[in-house]
């Protein structure tokens, strides 16, 4: 009784929100998993599963010492190969899509210096890293290119050329990805290329025997679209990505892509010899969520989620994956006859978005790899949580524009929307109209209750982004253990985020 009274009034609830913006949301909404509109490619597509699955290169320190390693990272532009035959542009960290992966070794500081020779501002963001304010990448901290003549923005720290992120690297092994995070124009400067993965490592992690070495493999996936020209195509409203920021109607709810990259090459197939293999599953996209399964069908064994391991693994079926969020799971090639093909589906998806990447088994080979009960210890007791914040996700109007907000507030980086004490525990309550994969920087939090049911299949695990669906709450459990300073919390669907859904958190010391 109770529940189907609170379903009907969530979907009024999504109702009456959508209303209030015309039939252009509800496009994006109907009947479907994700929140956004598919901007198609105007090029030909290539037929999945002919090109060859690689992995991002890892970055080699420039140098290291007793207690950390130091690396350089240029941003640039680079013309590039995803389709084949086909010249794209993209801005890259180190002329990558994906960039470069840095590995960090937990208790050792990691110092990344980056170089700006992209014709706009950059703002380095590492997402899941419990991160000094100061080096998280707010916002409105930006580095300029060198001899930048152009507007400066007020009320960040800036710099020029080049600058340092440091990162202390205290937490616990986890699948972390850098990205840029520039006010505004978040969406549009992804969507060029501007991501990596950053992964650390621990003894303890290492001691557990998992899949390691060359089967170990970081798996980005992210959606985009291709113009009749080769360029990535976007509907930036100003493609200077300097001056007005937003996408043209009706792609305000998200922008879908037909194409479906892996490590940045399109539908791969990565050949496999028939053993354990851990995928470091990241979603990439601006605004696509995935359900992604084996076939033929097969377990997928999560042992980690955003923030580090399982206490113990849980077999899915499938994982459900909103952007900004990461499963690491074990799959067991060896289960499968050498030469057989097994192929990684996304069921949310439709026409070219069905398929993500494909497996070819090769020969059984010895496998020293396995997957323990007991992962890592369980998190330590939060103390009681001193109170409760209701957070609201919901489509409203900024700047007398359709755009999305918190609270009916768009981000304001002056005014926190959150103080709480450094080393403080509290709840928050989030509550969404549509899709919202909700994200929080610098500490990782528990996911407590999903409306009056407990934590979702895919809720487990130390999270720092949490998958909203239409009409849905979710209670979190987070500490604000690490450092004092101001941070951002705001929706991982890119387009939301630069038009409006952001806020601040203040952690006051
Ligand atoms: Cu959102």
């Amino acid at each position: 009784m109770s529940l189907s009274r609170r379903r009907l009034l969530g979907g009024l609830s999504a109702i009456g929100a959508a209303s209030a913006v015309g039939i252009q949301i509800l496009a994006g909404v109907r009947g479907s998993s994700s929140t956004g509109e598919l901007l198609p490619s105007r090029i030909g597509l290539p037929k999945p599963f002919r090109l060859p699955f690689r992995v991002p290169p890892v970055l080699a320190p420039a140098r290291s010492d007793a207690t950390g390693d130091y690396y350089r990272v240029t941003q640039r532009a680079a013309l590039v190969e995803i389709l084949p035959g086909v010249r794209t542009p993209i801005w890259g960290y180190e002329g990558l899509f994906p960039g470069p992966t840095i590995r960090s070794v937990r208790g050792r500081r990691t110092v990344v210096t980056h170089t700006n020779e992209l014709p706009v501002p950059v703002v380095v963001h590492l997402h899941g890293g419990h991160t000094p304010a100061g080096q998280d990448g707010f916002p409105a901290d930006l580095l300029y290119p060198a001899g930048w003549t152009g507007d400066m923005m007020t009320g960040g720290v800036m710099a020029h050329g080049r600058r340092d992120y440091v990162y202390p690297m205290t937490q616990p092994a986890a699948t972390l990805w850098y990205h840029d995070h520039r006010m505004d124009f978040t969406g549009p400067a992804v969507w060029r290329g501007l991501a990596g993965f950053h992964l650390i490592s621990d003894p303890a992690e290492d001691a557990l025997g998992l899949p390691a070495g060359d089967r170990d493999l970081p798996v980005m996936i992210a959606d985009r679209s291709f113009d009749a020209d080769g360029s990535l195509r976007y509907p930036s409203l100003d493609p200077s990505l300097l001056h007005t920021p937003g996408v043209r109607e009706p792609y305000g709810s998200g922008v879908l892509g037909d194409v479906i990259l892996v490590n940045g090459v399109p539908w791969p197939v990565a050949e496999v010899p028939a053993a354990r293999h851990r995928l470091r599953l990241l979603n990439a996209s601006n605004a696509r969520r995935y359900r992604l399964t084996l076939d033929p069908p097969g377990p997928l064994v999560q042992v980690g989620a955003d923030g580090g391991l399982l206490e113990s693994p849980v077999a899915q079926e499938a994982v459900e994956i909103a952007p900004g969020e990461r499963f690491d799971v074990v799959v067991d090639f060896g289960r499968y006859r050498p030469g057989q093909v097994v192929t990684m589906r996304n069921e949310f998806g439709d026409h070219t978005t069905t398929a993500v990447m494909r497996f070819r088994v090769g020969a059984a080979v010895p496998d020293p790899s396995r997957v323990p009960d007991r992962l890592a210890p369980a998190p330590a007791a939060a103390g009681p949580a001193v109170m409760t914040r209701d957070l609201r996700f919901r489509h409203g109007k900024v700047n007398g524009m359709a755009g999305w907000t918190i609270n009916g507030a768009a981000f304001d980086p002056a005014r926190p929307a959150a103080t709480p004490r450094l080393g403080d525990t509290e709840i928050w309550r989030l509550s969404s109209d549509f899709h919202h994969p909700i994200h929080l920087h610098l500490a990782s939090f528990r996911v407590l209750s999903r409306g009056i049911g407990g934590p979702g299949p895919y809720d487990q695990g130390p999270k720092d982004t949490v998958d909203l669906r239409p009409a849905e709450q979710a209670s979190i459990l987070v500490r604000f253990a690490d450092h004092p300073g101001r941070y951002v919390f705001h929706c991982h669907n890119l387009e939301h985020e630069d038009m409006g859904m952001m806020g601040v958190f203040a952690v006051r010391p």
